[in-house]
C-alpha cells in the first residue's frame, strides 16, 4: 500500500478530494506541494491528515539555513510528516532541515537528482556530491528520478540498503515501475492517476505492476 505515494498537483481542493475518494483504500500517502497549497492554502496538510492519510509536503526547499530553518518548523507545525528538500545549495542548509526534522521528530526527504531533461544541465553532474551530504548527515530519504534508472541504481549503491527512496517519474514522463524499482522503495504518481478517466481502476493497475516487479 504505501509502496505508492499520490502526488495531488491539483490546484483544486475539490478535485482532489473526488480523486482520494476513488483510490481511499488503496494508497495512504500524499506528496503535495506548490500547485495545491498557492491555490488552496496549507490547510490541506491537516485537511489530509484528518482524512488519514501520511502527507509529504514538497515544498523543495533550498534557502540560507536559516530560512530553511523556518520553512520546515512551519511545514511540521502544519502537520506534514515529511518535507522535501533539495541538496544543491550546500549542507549547511541541508544541516538545517535535518536538525529541525529531527527535532520535532519529523521525516526529510533530500532530492538528489530529478527526473527532467533539464536536470541533466547541473544537478545530474553533481548527484553523487548531494548523496554524499546525505550520508554525511545521516538522512534516510531520498528522491531519486524513475526516468534515469542507471544513474538511480549508482546512486542507490551510494546510499546503500538502509536508505528509504522514493521515486517520480513514473508514466507521463516516461519512467517504468520495474527499472525504478530496483533502485527505489516506493513511487510517486500523479498525473497518470488524476488525469485519467477511472482513477481506481488505474491505481489498481499501478498497484498490480508494483506487486509483479517486486515478486
Ligand atoms: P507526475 O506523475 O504527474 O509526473 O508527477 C510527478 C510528481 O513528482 C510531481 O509532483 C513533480 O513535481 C514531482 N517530481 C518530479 O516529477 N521529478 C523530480 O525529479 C522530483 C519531483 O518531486
Amino acid at each position: 500500500k504505501n509502496k505508492l505515494i499520490f502526488a495531488a498537483d491539483l490546484d483544486n481542493l475539490d478535485e482532489v478530494n473526488n480523486i482520494l475518494n476513488q483510490i481511499s483504500n488503496l494508497i495512504n500517502t500524499v506528496k503535495i506541494g506548490y500547485p495545491l497549497v498557492l491555490s488552496e492554502g496549507i490547510e490541506c496538510i491537516s485537511k489530509f491528515k484528518n482524512l488519514g492519510y501520511n502527507v509529504i509536503a514538497d515544498f523543495k526547499v533550498a534557502d540560507i539555513p536559516a530560512t530553511n530553518k523556518k520553512i520546515c518548523k512551519i511545514t511540521f507545525e502544519k502537520g506534514a510528516d515529511a518535507i522535501i528538500v533539495h541538496g544543491f545549495v550546500g549542507k549547511d542548509s541541508v544541516k538545517a532541515c535535518k536538525d529541525i526534522a529531527k527535532k520535532m521528530n519529523k521525516e526529510l526527504f533530500l532530492v538528489v537528482d530529478m527526473s527532467h531533461p533539464g536536470s541533466r544541465q547541473f544537478l545530474e553532474k553533481n548527484s553523487k556530491e548531494i548523496a554524499k551530504i546525505g550520508l554525511e548527515l545521516g538522512i534516510k530519504n531520498y528522491v531519486l528520478p524513475s526516468t534515469k534508472p542507471k544513474i538511480g541504481l549508482e546512486i542507490r549503491k551510494i546510499l546503500g540498503d538502509e536508505a528509504f527512496v522514493i521515486s517520480p517519474g513514473i508514466g507521463v514522463q516516461g519512467g517504468e515501475i520495474k527499472k525504478t524499482l530496483k533502485f527505489a522503495d516506493a513511487i510517486i504518481v500523479g498525473r497518470s492517476i488524476y488525469q485519467s478517466k477511472d482513477p481506481m481502476t488505474t491505481t489498481k493497475k499501478l498497484i498490480n505492476h508494483i506487486n509483479l516487479a517486486i515478486s
